[in-house]
């Protein structure tokens, strides 16, 4: 609330509550002795010295202040494109030394074994022909079985032992299989050949058509007294039709990549 002037004190400017410690303070220096007496009359060793002077000349420049503090972290920047792939490095460092190749011991090893696969080898052909009494093309195996057997029954018993009546498909087959049978001092066998099905149409025991090879002897196949369905081979390795009743030696064949 503001303080109004009263009487006598018009030479102040209107003041304010704020301002009563200023005017007290200014009522006792007025009571106070003068407190400059050697200053003339005329020099306003009074009120006016307390009062602030004219605003004065502007000063030097002042030094240059301190560097300021650092600025805020701006915000994240966009993610840059992925950069071209870098030179290839150099070379590592060489490795650990190897363990010593035991060279001699195993180039000796290897021999006895191709020794030991050597004998073996002469040890099963020696089985094969003198025991089982076998012959082998490249991809077949041969054996000729001295019993005698109807057509159907030789050829049970060349399934039962994972094979078929042997089916002379070429010149060297049927060569092979006709030398096997003059060896043996038998006249003649079975093959896997008839024309059980269709009369004139021989097909091999696989059930394969026959091809241009055959080995029919002169005026075969007769089908003589209309029952020849089966064939046989004779020991110069001539076929003829005989009647599949006929009980005869066989030859089984047998396929290596099944033995
Ligand atoms: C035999 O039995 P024979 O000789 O009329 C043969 C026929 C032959 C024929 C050839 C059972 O007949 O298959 O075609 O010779 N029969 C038998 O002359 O072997
Ligand atoms: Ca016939
Ligand atoms: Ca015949």
């Amino acid at each position: 609330m503001p303080v109004l002037p009263h009487a006598g004190a018009h030479v102040l400017p209107v003041l304010t509550m704020k301002r009563a410690p200023v005017l007290i303070s200014l009522a006792l220096l007025l009571l106070l002795p003068p407190a400059c007496p050697q200053q003339t009359p005329e020099d306003a060793c009074s009120l006016q010295i307390l009062v602030p002077g004219l605003k004065g000349d502007a000063g030097e420049k002042g030094d240059k202040g301190a560097p300021g503090r650092p600025g805020r972290v701006g915000p994240t920047g966009e993610k840059g494109e992925k950069g071209d792939s870098g030179d290839i490095g150099p070379p590592g460092p060489s490795g650990e030394p190897g363990i010593p190749c035991e060279c001699s011991q195993l180039r000796k090893a290897i021999g006895e074994m191709d020794n030991q696969v050597s004998q073996l080898t002469t040890e099963l052909k020696f089985i094969k022909n003198a025991v089982a009494g076998v012959r082998e093309s490249e991809h077949k195996i041969y054996l000729l079985v001295k019993e005698e057997k109807r057509y159907v029954d030789a050829q049970l018993a060349c399934q039962g032992r994972g094979g078929m009546l042997g089916m002379p498909k070429d010149e060297a087959a049927n060569g092979l299989m006709a030398a096997y049978v003059a060896q043996a001092g038998l006249a003649r066998i079975f093959i896997g050949i008839n024309d059980m099905e269709r009369e004139g149409t021989f097909v091999y025991a696989d059930r394969s058509p026959m091809q241009t090879f055959h080995k029919w002897r002169s005026g075969e196949p007769n089908n003589a007294y209309d029952e020849e369905d089966c064939v046989e081979m004779v020991a110069s390795g001539g076929w003829n039709d005989v009647a599949c009743h006929t009980t005869l030696h066989f030859m089984c064949e047998f396929d290596k990549e099944h033995v």
